[in-house]
C-alpha cells in the first residue's frame, strides 16, 4: 500500500532540514529519537513526513495486519466524584439525578445480557463514587469469573484504584494482589489525561498524579499483568506536554514491558467544562497517531478509538502508524457519546469493521486482548445472523 513517501524521497528530501533528515535516518535504522527529536517532530514535521516514517515503522512490526477485538463496555455509574474539566461525568456537569448507579445484580444482568454471544472481553470503567470500593469490585469480578471464566476482565484504572486502596487503607501493592485474586485480567489506558502537573492540575479534578497512575501500571506489570496507555491530547497542552507523557510512558514501559497498546484520545468539547477549547483537526490528529507511533518504539500497538474520530479517519489513522481499531459491537460507550464523539450511537457489527479494515488495503485480525490471533478475516464472507447483533463469518471461500 503506497499512501506515504518512499523512504528514499524522505531521505534525499533537500528542503528538509539537517533535523528531521537525521530523525528519518534513525527511524530507517531502528534507532530511538530523543526527546528533543520528538519535539522536532511535534513543531516541524508535516504529515507527509511523520506519516512515511510511522507507516514505515508499523508496515515493519505488523505488515498489513490490522486487529481488533470483540468486546463490550459496562459503565456501573455515570456520576463521579471528581471534577475534570473535560469530563462530562464530572458532578459539576452532572445532576446525581440525571445519572445511572448500577448495583451488582444490574451489573450481572448486563453481562449475562452477552451469554452465547462471541465476546473475549468486558472493559469496565466509569464514574468514581464511594460505594464502588474494594469490596464492591472484587466481589463484581468473582461473580463475573463465576459465570463465565473465560471472559477476559479488563476493568478500572489508577484512578479508580488510588481511590478504593485509599479509602480501604490498603497500600498499592496490597490492593493491586487482592484484585488479582478476585479475577481481573488487565487493566484500561484511561486516567492517563496529561501526566504533566502544568496541564494535570488545570484538567484533572484532583485524581490521582501521572507518578501515581505510572506507579500503579509499574505495580500491576510486576505482578504479571498487562496493561494499556492513553493520552488525552488536543485542548490546553503543548507539544512539550505530549512529549513529557510519551516519555514517562517509553520509560515504565522499558522497566517492565507491561504496555500492550497506546491509544491517543482526541480531546472533544461536548457538555463539559471546557467547551469553549477548541477541538484539534485532523491532520493533527493523524500528525499525533505518526508521532506517537515514532516515538514509543517499545510499544507493540497503537490504537484508534473509532466512536471518537468516526470511521473515515480511522481508516486514515492506519496508514499513520495505527494497527489496531476499538468498538465492535454494541460498543456503546456512553462517556464519548456525552461529550461530542463523531459516533452518536458508536456501534458496529464486525461485518462492517472487517470491510472498513479491508477497503483500505489491511488484513483485519480478530484477537484476544493479549493479541492470540483468533481469527484472520482475510477472504471470509459473512452471512447475516439473526440470533446475534452483529455477524458470523463463514469458512474461507476464495483468498485475498
Ligand atoms: O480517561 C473523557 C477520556 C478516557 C473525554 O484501554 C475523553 O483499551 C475525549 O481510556 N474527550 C476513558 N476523551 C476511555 C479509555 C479507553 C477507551 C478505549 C479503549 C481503552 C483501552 C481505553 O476517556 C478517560 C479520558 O481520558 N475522556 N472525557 C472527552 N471529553
Ligand atoms: Fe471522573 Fe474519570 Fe470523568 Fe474525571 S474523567 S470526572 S475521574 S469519570
Amino acid at each position: 500500500m503506497q499512501t506515504t513517501r518512499p523512504i528514499e524521497v524522505i531521505l534525499n528530501d533537500k528542503k528538509q532540514d539537517a533535523q528531521l533528515r537525521s530523525i528519518a535516518e534513525k527511524v530507517f535504522q531502528g534507532t530511538r529519537i530523543t526527546e528533543e527529536e520528538g519535539l522536532h517532530l511535534f513543531e516541524q514535521g508535516d504529515l507527509a513526513f511523520v506519516g512515511a516514517l510511522a507507516n514505515h515503522i508499523r508496515e515493519k512490526r505488523h505488515g498489513n495486519a490490522t486487529y481488533f477485538n470483540r468486546n463490550f463496555h459496562i459503565e456501573p455509574t455515570n456520576v463521579c466524584l471528581y471534577t475534570c474539566s473535560f469530563c462530562s461525568y464530572s458532578r459539576l456537569i452532572k445532576k446525581r439525578e440525571e445519572g445511572w448507579e448500577y448495583s451488582m445484580e444490574e451489573i450481572m444482568d448486563i453481562v449475562r445480557q452477552y451469554d452465547g454471544q462471541p465476546v473475549t472481553e468486558v472493559h469496565i470503567v466509569g464514574g468514581v463514587l464511594p460505594q464502588y470500593d474494594v469490596e464492591f469490585y472484587s466481589e463484581l469480578f468473582r461473580q463475573i469469573k463465576a459465570h463465565r471464566p473465560e471472559l477476559h476482565v479488563k476493568a478500572l484504572t489508577p484512578v479508580e484504584y488510588h481511590y478504593i486502596f485509599k479509602k480501604a487503607k490498603v497500600s498499592y501493592e496490597e490492593g493491586m494482589r487482592l484484585m488479582k485474586e478476585a479475577g481481573l485480567d488487565s487493566m484500561p489506558g484511561g486516567g492517563a489525561e496529561i501526566f504533566h502537573p502544568e496541564i494535570r492540575d488545570q484538567i484533572a479534578g484532583g485524581k490521582c498524579t501521572g507518578e501515581q497512575w505510572l506507579r500503579i501500571h509499574e505495580i500491576w506489570h510486576e505482578l504479571g499483568g498487562r496493561s494499556n496507555a492513553t493520552m488525552l491530547y488536543g485542548h490546553i497542552e503543548e507539544f512539550r506536554h505530549r512529549v513529557h507523557h510519551l516519555e514517562e510512558l517509553r520509560k515504565l514501559q522499558d522497566k517492565t514491558g507491561g504496555f500492550q497498546t497506546f491509544i491517543p484520545l482526541k480531546f472533544r468539547n461536548k457538555d463539559n467544562q471546557m467547551s469553549h477549547v477548541p477541538e484539534s483537526n485532523v491532520i493533527e490528529d493523524l500528525r499525533n497517531y505518526a508521532i506517537s507511533r515514532i516515538y514509543l518504539d517499545n510499544f507493540d500497538h497503537v490504537k484508534a478509538y473509532w466512536p471518537m474520530i468516526g470511521r473515515n479517519v480511522a481508516q486514515l489513522s492506519l496508514a499513520f502508524g495505527v494497527d489496531d481499531i476499538d468498538g465492535t459491537i454494541d460498543d456503546t460507550t456512553k462517556i464519548y457519546s456525552m461529550a461530542g464523539s463523531e459516533e452518536q450511537n458508536p456501534a458496529m457489527s464486525t461485518r462492517d469493521l472487517v470491510n472498513l479494515i479491508r477497503q483500505v488495503g489491511r488484513k483485519p485480525i480478530e484477537r484476544d486482548t493479549l493479541y492470540n490471533v483468533i481469527q484472520d478475516y482475510s477472504g471470509h464472507v459473512f452471512e447475516e445472523d439473526t440470533q446475534f447483533k452483529g455477524y458470523v463469518s463463514l469458512p474461507v471461500v476464495n483468498k485475498n
